[in-house]
């Protein structure tokens, strides 16, 4: 079921003169502060942050999960929920799937699944090759294990395994039209002195090195770090200097993917943005938020100004423009639906944003000149503070989309649909 363009039209007939007039006020605060709406609405409607493939399921903890009937079955579902997510938010136009929760095959599986995303809209986005569990396909037929880690692992033949898991994750990824591969690697240690720390980074940036050596030119590798989880002792590429080593090790096309809930607490992530893209290895980005680790809470649910600043950085790297990167919504949809969730993450970036563009950056940088915070603190809480939402449903609007997502999704009932079509116990595959 592909929600109707009219549908979402009517529902935004209900609240159309409500909105222009708070787009009325918020274009003219806004002015105020000298920065140009229409450039606000403009990038804000540029702005598309893809879907993984599992977040259309519920996901869960290790004590439980508890899916709300309606979940797709198969990859196709799952295209279809990003499709109406995009329909909604105007800004959800890719999917990035994990490969082999998510794998057509190539050939006649990739082509037809790359042709219904396409009736729908839908593109595909940076490709994730996942070794941090025993994958039938490449491990079983050679009786080895990612226990003791892929790319990390001492045996040879993991090694070897989780290499040319990696190469089919490109193949594939070629064959759907995606760009781009983010190796994150669940290689670590569990246990003080299980292994050796160099020993451990030097194969994982050999195999980095022969899945780079498969990587086509115009495409993109990511590495993604993260402090700890499920090796909790120590990770092989743990945090943003590891892996800026391992992107530099490898290769002039390999860039570090930036998750926020892949830092230790009070970790300042904005300037992890601002080093990172000042070397030009800035690639992709992981949209979360969290309150202890890597808790994958909703994005902006717990630190907004964090998550502005940070947006803010990507600014100051793009000149004013969100820079070129893969942008993906990362979180675990425990207890909300996972599309009401995706949509309030959506908006929530775009809120963000925003803000973000509402900061006059030439006042802040003379502010910063005159060595004068206060000020600088100003110009920035001018921007955090505005409210911006008209800004936003405007940005919507003009994509085509819905002026209030969720209450559309709602008024709708694309999930009762769903669920009469699929049944009321189909949970989705993956995580
Ligand atoms: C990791 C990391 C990866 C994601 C896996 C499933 O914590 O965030 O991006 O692919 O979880
Ligand atoms: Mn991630
Ligand atoms: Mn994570």
């Amino acid at each position: 079921m592909a929600i109707d363009r009219s549908r979402i039209e009517e529902e935004n007939q209900i609240r159309l003169s409500w909105h222009e007039s708070d787009l009325a006020h918020a274009v003219d605060v806004v002015g105020r502060s000298g920065v140009d709406a229409e450039a606000v609405i403009a990038e804000v409607a540029r702005f598309s942050a893809a879907a993984p493939s599992w977040a259309v399921g519920t996901g869960g903890t290790r004590f439980g999960r508890f899916p709300g009937g309606g979940e797709p079955r198969d990859t196709y579902e799952k295209i279809d929920d990003i499709a109406t997510l995009n329909s909604l938010t105007g800004a959800n136009r890719t999917v990035s799937l994990h490969v082999p929760w998510d794998d057509p095959g190539l050939g006649a599986g990739a082509a037809a699944l790359r042709r219904h995303a396409d009736d729908l809209g839908i593109g595909f986005d940076a490709m994730n090759s996942n070794t941090f569990q025993d994958n039938p396909s490449t491990t079983d037929d050679r009786n080895v294990s990612y226990k003791f880690g892929s790319l990390a692992n001492v045996d040879e033949g993991a090694r070897r395994a989780a290499v040319e898991h990696n190469h089919y994750v490109i193949d594939l990824g070629v064959e759907l039209g995606s760009r781009a591969l983010t190796v994150w690697l669940a290689d670590g240690m569990n246990h003080p002195g299980q292994a050796s720390f160099r020993g451990q980074f030097e194969r994982v940036l050999e195999g980095l090195g022969e899945i780079y050596a498969h990587v086509p030119d115009d495409w993109e590798m990511y590495t993604e770090h993260k402090p700890y989880e499920p090796a909790f002792y120590s990770s092989v590429n743990n945090d943003w200097g590891t892996s800026l080593l391992l992107a530099q090790g490898t290769g002039e096309r390999v860039k570090c993917l930036v998750d926020l809930g892949h830092h230790l607490p009070n970790t300042n992530i904005e300037q992890v943005v601002s080093r990172l893209a000042m070397v030009g290895r800035l690639g992709g980005f992981h949209f979360n938020d969290s309150k202890y680790g890597d808790d994958d809470l909703t994005v902006g649910s717990i630190t907004p100004f964090q998550l502005f600043l940070i947006i803010g950085e990507l600014l100051e790297a793009g000149g004013g423009q969100m820079p070129a990167a893969a942008y993906m919504i990362d979180e675990s949809h425990n207890l909300k639906d996972p599309l009401e969730d995706l949509i309030q993450a959506t908006d929530a970036l775009q809120v963000a944003l925003a803000q973000a563009l509402c900061v006059n950056r030439a006042d802040l940088a003379d502010a910063q000149q005159a060595n004068d915070p206060a000020r600088a603190a100003e110009v920035l809480h001018r921007g955090f503070r505005t409210d911006v939402r008209p800004l936003v449903a405007e940005a919507r609007r003009r994509n085509g989309a819905a002026l209030d997502p969720l209450a559309a999704f709602r008024a709708i009932g694309y999930r009762a649909a769903v669920t009469a079509s699929r049944g009321a116990d189909s949970v989705a595959t993956g995580l």
